[in-house]
């Protein structure tokens, strides 16, 4: 019968892909427009990766340009990883280009899928894996079951690797700092909380930051700001796009040794 085969299909080909990516490289927590930079150059480079994200549809800040305005202002500086991903875009003034919200986080979100990333939407990381004082995996749990105050267990998810990409609230930092009594690589030990505007220190400073902030945690876009205290940037997108790629490739790098 048609019905049955059309439940099984989604049913077994998820559970198939949901097995594959019990064991990772790398887990990405939000999918912001970092952490989909991230993934795809991940996955380009034959790393095995998945991304979660709590909302239905991944791509954080990214659709709604500023206010609602639907464009998406970005540097010469990220103009090699925008041109990677296909993305139709204006020359505007002074080194800045224009691109459509709308196509630009839908591009990034296709192309890092099709490169082989999974994305695994409506997923809450409410943890990670901690063991012998290392990040090793995530701990996740159904979005709307964390919604609903539910009491029902999360899986786990082990990997390599471990980036917090979810942005203002830089949850997993958070997460690692309070829970094991562990001193994160900030100038306090803790996460500091971003600063108020300013956009070429913040654009600055959200690549600089980008690194590995406690043995097995990455962080990258807004949470590597919110972490080490650096200002936030407003809305323009070239440092989110290079903290993404940074972050991959100091990956790829750790995984060849
Ligand atoms: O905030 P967000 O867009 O991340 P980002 O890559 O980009 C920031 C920009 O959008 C913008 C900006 C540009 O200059 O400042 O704000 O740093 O997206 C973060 C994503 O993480 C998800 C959340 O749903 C969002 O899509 N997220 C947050 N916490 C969790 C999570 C969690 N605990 N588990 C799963 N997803």
């Amino acid at each position: 019968m048609i019905e049955t085969q059309v439940s099984k299909g989604i049913i077994s080909t998820y559970f198939e892909k949901l097995e594959k990516n019990l064991e990772l490289d790398v887990a990405i927590v939000g999918g912001g427009p970092s952490g989909i930079v991230a993934a795809y150059y991940l996955a380009k480079a034959g790393v095995r990766v998945a991304q979660f994200d709590r909302k239905l549809s991944p791509g954080g800040g990214m659709w709604g340009g500023a206010m609602m305005f639907n464009q998406i202002v970005f540097q010469e500086e990220a103009l090699d990883i925008v041109k990677d991903f296909n993305i139709n875009y204006e020359s505007y003034e002074d080194n800045l280009y224009v691109m459509d919200s709308i196509e630009s986080t839908s591009a990034l979100l296709y192309q890092a899928v099709h490169a082989g990333a999974t994305v695994f939407n409506c997923y809450s990381v409410e943890d990670v894996v901690f063991k012998n004082n290392e990040v090793r995996g995530v701990v996740v749990n159904w979005t709307p079951v964390l919604r609903e105050g539910l009491h029902v267990d999360p899986l786990n998810i082990m990997a390599k690797y471990v980036i917090d990409g979810t942005g203002h609230d830089s949850e997993v930092c958070k997460t690692v700092a309070r829970k094991n009594g562990i001193r994160l690589d900030t100038e306090t030990g803790g996460v500091i909380g971003e600063r108020s505007l300013d956009v070429v220190a913040g654009e600055d400073e959200v690549v600089k930051g980008t690194k590995e902030i406690y043995p097995g945690l990455y962080v990258c876009g807004m949470a590597a700001s919110a972490v080490s205290g650096t200002p936030r940037m407003g809305p323009i997108f070239g440092g989110m796009l290079m903290s993404g790629k940074k972050v991959a490739d100091m990956i790829i790098e750790r995984l060849k040794k």
